[in-house]
Order: C-alpha cells, then sequence, then structure tokens
C-alpha cells in the first residue's frame, strides 16, 4: 500500500483541508498520514476563527519519523499559514527525498479565489509560495492562485483558452514539472481543469458541467481526489478527470440537499464514486 503525507491545517468545522484529505485518500484505499500545521475552531470564511499554530512540531515530527526510517510515497501540500510553514515543508521535502529519491511531490498552493487572497495573507507570501512550487512534480493552483504566485492581475471577466496555456507555460517555466489549473473553463457551460506535462510539452483539458453555484473548499476535494488517484496507480490525465467528475458530483449532492451548510460541500455522500473506482484500478 502507498503511503501519503499531507501538510495542512486542520479546520475543526468547515470541510476543507485535513477534514477533507483524510476521507478521501482514505476511501480510496491508500494509507494518509497527516502533518497538521494548525488547528483552527473553523475555516477562516467564518466571521471568526481561533488559530493555534504548530509550527514548532514541524521539524520535531519529522525529525521522529527520519529516526523511525518511515518512507513516504508521496507527499501533499495544502494550505500553509505563514512564511515559516513554507520554509520548513520545503527543508521537510528535501529530507523525505534523500529517504526517497522517488517521492513524488504535490503542492496545492491553497491561497485564495474568486480574485482575492483568504483572510491573513499578502501578496509577498502568495510570491513566497513559488518557492514551494519549485519543488514540486505537480502543482494544482486555482486561477486566483496562479495569477498571485506569477504576479499578474486576475481577470474577473475571464480567460480565453490562449490566456490559460500562458499561465501554465509561466507556471512550470518557474520550474515546476506539471501545472493543472483548476476553474478552467472554455465555454460557457462548462468548467474543469486545464494542465500542461513540461517534460512532454503537452497540455491537457478536461471540462464537466458548470454548476449554477460556488462553494468553498471545492479546491481542497480537487486535489486530494488527483491525489488519492495518483496512488492508486492512475495517470496524471485520469486522475485529473476524475478529480472533475467527483467535484462536480460533491457540488451535484450539495445542491440536492435542502439541509447543506454554506460552508462546505456534501462530498461524503458521493466518496463511494472514489471507492468503486480505485478498487477497479487495483484489480
Ligand atoms: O480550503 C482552503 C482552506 C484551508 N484552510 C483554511 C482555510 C481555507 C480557505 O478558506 O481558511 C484554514
Amino acid at each position: 500500500m502507498k503511503r501519503i503525507i499531507t501538510v495542512q491545517d486542520i479546520s475543526c468545522v468547515g470541510k476543507c483541508s485535513l477534514t477533507v484529505a483524510l476521507p478521501i485518500i482514505s476511501a480510496m484505499g491508500t494509507e494518509c498520514a497527516v502533518l497538521p500545521t494548525a488547528v483552527l475552531s473553523n475555516h477562516t470564511a467564518f466571521r471568526q476563527f481561533t488559530f493555534h499554530d504548530l509550527t514548532d512540531e514541524i521539524e520535531r515530527t519529522v525529525d521522529a519519523w527520519m529516526e523511525e526510517g518511515l518512507i513516504f510515497d508521496m507527499i501533499y501540500t495544502g494550505y500553509l499559514g505563514s512564511f515559516e510553514q513554507i520554509h520548513l515543508v520545503c527543508a521537510m521535502i528535501d529530507r523525505l527525498r534523500e529517504q526517497n529519491p522517488d517521492l513524488f511531490v504535490v503542492v496545492d498552493p491553497a491561497m485564495g479565489d474568486g480574485g482575492t487572497l483568504y483572510k491573513g495573507f499578502t501578496e509577498t507570501f502568495a510570491k513566497e509560495m513559488g518557492t514551494l512550487c519549485r519543488k514540486a512534480d505537480l502543482i494544482l493552483p486555482n486561477l486566483t492562485e496562479a495569477a498571485y504566485l506569477l504576479g499578474i492581475p486576475y481577470r474577473h471577466e475571464g480567460y480565453c483558452e490562449t490566456q490559460v496555456k500562458d499561465i501554465l507555460l509561466r507556471l512550470t517555466d518557474m520550474g515546476v514539472k506539471q501545472a493543472a489549473l483548476t476553474g478552467v473553463s472554455t465555454s460557457a457551460d462548462t468548467i474543469g481543469v486545464m494542465a500542461y506535462h513540461a517534460e512532454e510539452e503537452r497540455y491537457f483539458c478536461y471540462e464537466g458541467t458548470r454548476a449554477p453555484v460556488m462553494y468553498h473548499g471545492t479546491g481542497d476535494i480537487f486535489a486530494s481526489t488527483v491525489v488519492g488517484a495518483l496512488s492508486v496507480g492512475m495517470g496524471i490525465d485520469a486522475a485529473l478527470s476524475l478529480a472533475v467528475d467527483y467535484t462536480f458530483a460533491c457540488i451535484e449532492q450539495t445542491m440536492k440537499d435542502p439541509n447543506a451548510r454554506w460552508y462546505g460541500v456534501n462530498f461524503e455522500s458521493a466518496l463511494g464514486m472514489l471507492t468503486e473506482t480505485a478498487k477497479k484500478i487495483r484489480t
């Protein structure tokens, strides 16, 4: 069984980061170890939140794992709360790569959406996230995060295919092997992902139905699904396509539910789709 380590916060309520990554990756039959970077009462889109920083635990925890001789197949990083955390996670990747030169690194530079950064983040922080992205085999920004990573304006009026391809080229020019941009839409009623595989000089695009709603936390669902799918041996294009389909299935479930929470999507009801897909790949 593959072993993934995911590094991000625990927002106790709010269906994002670890409370999404853990169930999704586990549902696909892969061991998901966690390194929580902070504990929040809820994610930062609520009016108020508590934030207990766990930065001091990062290096100590990795030291303990190294002494135990633990080996990870993949590392998946998400929301990080400070410059120091970015630097500690970069150092962690170097150490895990020493243990396993084939370590696959997925970075979701979770920093914002809809043209704005999440509470507490700045443009300089977003640029610094680039240092972590440079260590990645695959990055999964949305269009907002890509704009801030590159220091270019976000286009509220939308992007055409040529503009998306240009952003992907700029992202991989930062030194990333593969970049997949989420929230890409090449027609009015579709939305999905466009990726660029730099080593193969190849683009890939997959879009599904566009729902008439926007929910919080879909980026984490998307990234966790890609990571889970790669861990069971799916190819990158199939993993990205599954993540688009699953994210849409979660949104569909949420739209159907009259008691849906405002702060996240109903990803739980659609988990069976991931378990079934992963089972087929494994057999
Ligand atoms: O879903 C991204 C995310 C993760 N963690 C925290 C957040 C957010 C988005 O708002 O606030 C704490």
